[in-house]
């Protein structure tokens, strides 16, 4: 291991963290702070996105001294092109998990599995009205198929533009028409962002920038909105309840399974097969108290906010719940789980188990999950899990205590129904200036910041402005954890947000769900906009990842922008070596989208800037500062 020693204060701001961390160093564990280490400092053609390995003429690595690779490719058409691909890879990555909801949908309308059903009708019909299905009369399954149908078509190109085109205000529509970025299907603008990124196709940058928008709309307004939309309809649509969070929920005297990964599919059928009465025995007959079930990152947030299940921790907290020593079993999805869980697991009793065929893991054991076996496999997964029991060692374990009360479950419907059934109230109070503004804080966490210090602060100082906050994704455990996800916690927001949050009995940080649930937040801004009459541009929002790592945060970003959302990151993608693609995400856009980029890693100075912005727009709506 090269470098020098971690210092274990500096990597975290909280006590879970920190004492799992002390214990993999004395248990010998390897985690992702110590492989930065080795990994830093990072290549600079590589950090500015100037290195392209797009053909075999090179690879080129573009400099003063070289500065167009061998075809003749400049900084900017090469960082436009690997930010493109970056995006697309985001866009991909959203999209399939709602293609996967799409054919569990399929498979249900046409009685293809039994493992699977509809448990909100009444959503699926409305959803299906809105995008122009006949719904009158008719049985929910057969309007099921038709709804699965039409979502379908909107990965390919048979129609022109996705579907939910009809959520967008007016004003956005033309704004994306004029500028060719109206996404049509989402296949085919990642498809088509591969072409254009060949060696010789899209050699203007800025053109390229454009379609990586469009692409990162394909996936704002369809793969993960149908992503979305489709899972309450199969799973049920949230509402408030209340949960707990940190690594405090797993419990010593049971069975811990952890859920890993993404797509409600899987971790649903898990979550069902641990209260099967047969399985809770055999737990019992091994020694154990019960089945303990725990979420990590976006399947922990669908399951979080559907049905209440606890949360172990976000993505720099996956390692570390396995350093507890009490993890017989952690299945996984797809996406955003780190392959070191298998190392990390092999130093103690944990096994890893995948699902999907599309994330396999040297090294775990693979349970393949279809549409019509999920519960059977489901109860595999869970008897492997009560099987390891016996194996733990009990002098290894070591779990951090006391977990934290969170509320979750805002679904705009939920947030509605705590509005009293319209958005006047919040409407008022935003007109008021009693709230003055909203900014959603999503993504990820990346060990190049102290973990969750942005996250968290950046929350805290909003909400401090009577600015209200939504949190997505690995930031809903940053705020939970922080005690911010309570109803309790406006006592650590202004007088305007605490008088309105107090009055609604909601908390001033609210929980809207996984990554993919950002959609939720995107339709949130156009009801607001087409309630006042106005573009989402107008409006006294924005939003921020502050410690991003993935593509697909980088897409959530691009598409909140082109949707003319502001949006704060704490550092840029890889496309600082492009002045041009540079000087589009800080500004270019905003005359473009009526949106741009803002980098900060500062939370406090971001804050600031956040605020400055929601000023202007506020007064340009003729309302208060
Ligand atoms: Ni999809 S993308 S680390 S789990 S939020 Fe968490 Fe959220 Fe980022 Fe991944
Ligand atoms: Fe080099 Fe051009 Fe090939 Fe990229 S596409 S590797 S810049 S020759």
């Amino acid at each position: 291991m090269a470098g020098k020693e971690l210092n274990i204060e500096e990597l975290s701001i909280w006590e879970d963290a920190k004492q799992m961390l002390l214990k993999a160093k004395n248990d010998g564990v390897e985690t992702a702070w110590d492989r930065l280490q080795q990994q830093a400092p990072h290549c600079k053609f590589g950090e500015s996105g100037v290195c392209c390995r797009i053909c075999t003429m090179g690879p080129c690595r573009v400099s003063k001294k070289a500065p167009r690779g061998v075809c003749g490719a400049d900084a900017d058409v090469i960082v436009a092109r690997n930010f493109g691909r970056f995006i697309a890879g985001g866009a991909a990555g959203h999209s399939d998990h709602g293609r996967d909801c799409i054919e569990a949908l399929h498979a249900v309308a046409h009685g293809e599995t039994k493992d699977y059903t509809i448990k909100d009708a009444e959503k699926l019909m409305r959803i299906a009205k809105e995008v122009g299905i006949e719904t009158e009369g008719r049985e929910p399954l057969e309007v099921a198929k038709d709804l699965a149908a039409d979502f379908f078509e909107n990965y390919g190109t048979t129609k022109g533009e996705v579907s939910f085109i009809v959520r967008v205000p007016e004003k956005r529509r033309k704004i994306w028409d004029k500028l060719g970025i109206t996404p049509r299907g989402v296949d085919r603008e990642i498809a088509e962002m591969m072409h254009r990124t060949h060696m010789g196709c899209d050699n203007d940058a800025a053109n390229t920038v454009l379609h990586a928008a469009r692409t990162s709309l394909a996936d704002g307004w369809a793969g993960s909105m149908i992503a979305t939309e489709v899972s309450d309809i199969l799973f049920g649509t949230p509402t408030p309840n209340k949960t707990q969070v940190n690594l405090g929920v797993l419990k010593e005297d049971h069975v811990n399974i952890l859920v890993h990964g993404h797509n409600p599919i899987v971790s649903e059928k898990i979550m069902e097969a641990v209260n099967d009465p047969e399985l809770i025995a055999l737990a019992k007959e091994k020694g154990a108290k019960g089945i303990n079930l725990a979420g990590l990152c976006c399947t922990g947030n669908e399951l979080m906010m559907r049905h209440g299940i606890p949360m172990a921790g976000n993505h720099l907290m996956t390692e570390l719940a396995i350093v507890t020593g009490a993890v017989e079993l952690i299945v996984v999805d797809y996406q955003c789980i780190m392959p070191s869980l298998v190392q990390v697991g092999s130093c103690y009793h944990t096994k890893m188990v995948t699902t999907a065929d599309k994330a396999r893991f040297t090294g775990a054991e693979h349970i393949k999950f279809e549409i019509h076996n999920g519960m059977e496999q489901a109860k595999k997964v869970v008897r492997m899990a009560i099987e390891r029991f016996p194996l733990r060692d009990p002098a290894r374990v070591k779990i951090p205590n006391g977990p934290v009360e969170v509320v979750t479950g805002f679904s705009n419907e939920a947030l509605l129904d705590a509005l009293g059934g319209s958005l006047t109230p919040l409407i008022d109070a935003i007109k008021a200036g009693k709230i003055r503004g909203a900014v959603a804080i999503v993504g990820c966490n990346n060990p190049k910041y102290k973990h969750d210090y942005c996250n968290l602060n950046l929350a805290k100082e909003l909400i401090k402005r009577d600015i209200l906050v939504i949190v997505t994704g690995c930031v809903t455990v940053a705020a939970g954890k922080a005690g911010l996800l309570v109803p309790d916690a406006i006592d650590q927001a202004g007088p305007g947000l605490k008088e309105i949050c107090g009055a609604l009995g909601i908390p001033p940080v609210i929980h809207m769900g996984s990554c993919v649930d950002n959609a939720r937040i995107l339709q949130l801004c156009a009801l607001i906009a087409d309630e006042l009459g106005v573009d989402i541009s107008d409006l006294p929002v924005a939003a921020s990842s502050p410690e991003w790592y993935s593509e697909k945060a980088a897409a959530i970003g691009t598409y909140a922008v082109a949707s003319g959302i502001y949006t704060h990151l704490g550092h840029p993608p890889n496309i600082t070596g492009s002045e041009v693609v540079t000087n589009l995400a800080l500004s270019g856009l905003d005359e473009l989208v009526g949106a741009c980029f803002l980098i900060e890693p500062d939370p406090f100075k971001a804050a600031e800037l956040i605020d400055e912005r929601i000023k202007s727009k506020r007064l340009a709506l003729g309302l208060s500062a």
